[in-house]
């Protein structure tokens, strides 16, 4: 997807994203996958002071009024997709916020949501910067651990964004056999906190998903959200890669584009069965720091 501004409605979206719905439907597709926060602008960009105007960025059902054309001519062409969005709502009596996925089979019922755990950026109004990054000011941390589903064949399982970028990410959805992951990013061009070469951002957001698909030997299908909304850039760099790492199909625009590849599951055999054996290798007793340590401590032999 290109930009969405800051004043672009959700129906105008919706517009879009049926037109893709519907280049994907003649092109034989039977999963779409559309971004993070698909049907808004990235608003963790704008310092927001005001709690009910943050909280109209947010879905509180879904689908809902703007949504449900979406869903209904996803199931009149028998098409599957992967939306993500802002999820409003009320668990044991607490109001939440998360930065959420998910995927609708063909015949337009849920498969499963997903709610984003690594949220990067911060938490406080950083004013002497042009833009913010509040995804931990306006999100909870996902609660829903990374489950993986029957669908479309084989085995599916999500992730969102910046989670792309920990191994343990998509580790925890290799131990349960995942063959595909589905995920959509929100990537600024450029990075406001310090120096980063502009060539880095794409170079790093390739690296990830080629190297965690290879190490986990499953399919990816990324969808950036790219392009530039109100003047800030997104990066685009939309892709599939498969199971040994090479990447099979990648958008060259930073605009609504439809990429298509073929999944084939048996390109994941090949890898689980051999290079990335986990059975046969891996040395969970050796593990234990990955999961009992947070931060890094300077802790040497010598
Ligand atoms: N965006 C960015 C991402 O992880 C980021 C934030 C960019 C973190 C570059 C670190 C380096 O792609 C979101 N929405 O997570």
């Amino acid at each position: 997807m290109g930009a969405i501004h800051r004043a672009d409605s959700r129906e105008s979206v919706v517009a879009r994203l049926l037109e893709l719905l519907r280049e994907a439907h003649s092109n034989g597709v039977e999963l779409v996958v559309f971004p993070e926060l698909t049907l808004t602008t990235f608003f963790p960009r704008w310092w927001i002071e005001d709690q009910d105007e943050i909280d109209t960025w947010f879905e509180t059902e879904m689908p809902g009024p703007a949504t449900r054309p979406l869903f209904e001519e996803a199931k009149k062409l028998g098409i599957g997709f992967h939306l993500g969005y802002a999820e409003l709502t009320v668990e044991n009596g607490a109001t939440r916020h998360y930065n959420t996925a998910i995927i609708v089979g063909k015949d337009g019922n849920l498969i499963g949501k997903y709610r984003k755990v690594h949220l990067p950026g911060h938490a406080e109004h950083r004013a002497d910067k042009p833009f913010q990054h509040l995804e931990k000011r306006y999100f909870d941390i996902g609660n829903l651990g990374w489950p993986v589903w029957k669908g479309f064949n084989g085995v599916v399982g999500m992730c969102i964004c910046n989670d792309r970028r920990w191994p343990e990410t998509w580790r925890v959805m290799g131990l349960k056999g995942v063959e595909l992951v589905v995920l959509g990013y929100n990537t600024p061009d450029s990075n406001v906190y310090h120096y980063e070469p502009v060539h880095l951002r794409q170079f790093h957001n390739h690296l990830v998903m080629q190297s965690s698909a290879y190490q986990n030997g499953t399919w990816v299908v990324a969808s950036a959200k790219a392009g530039r909304e109100d003047g800030f850039g997104l990066i685009g760099g939309s892709c599939i890669i498969a199971p040994t790492g090479e990447m099979v199909a990648k958008a060259n625009s930073e605009d609504d584009e439809l990429i298509t590849a073929t999944v084939d599951y048996a390109l994941c055999e090949y890898i689980k069965e051999h290079q990335f054996n986990f059975a046969a290798h891996r040395q969970i007793d050796q593990y234990g720091l990955i999961t009992s340590r947070t931060g890094a401590v300077v802790e040497t032999e010598n």
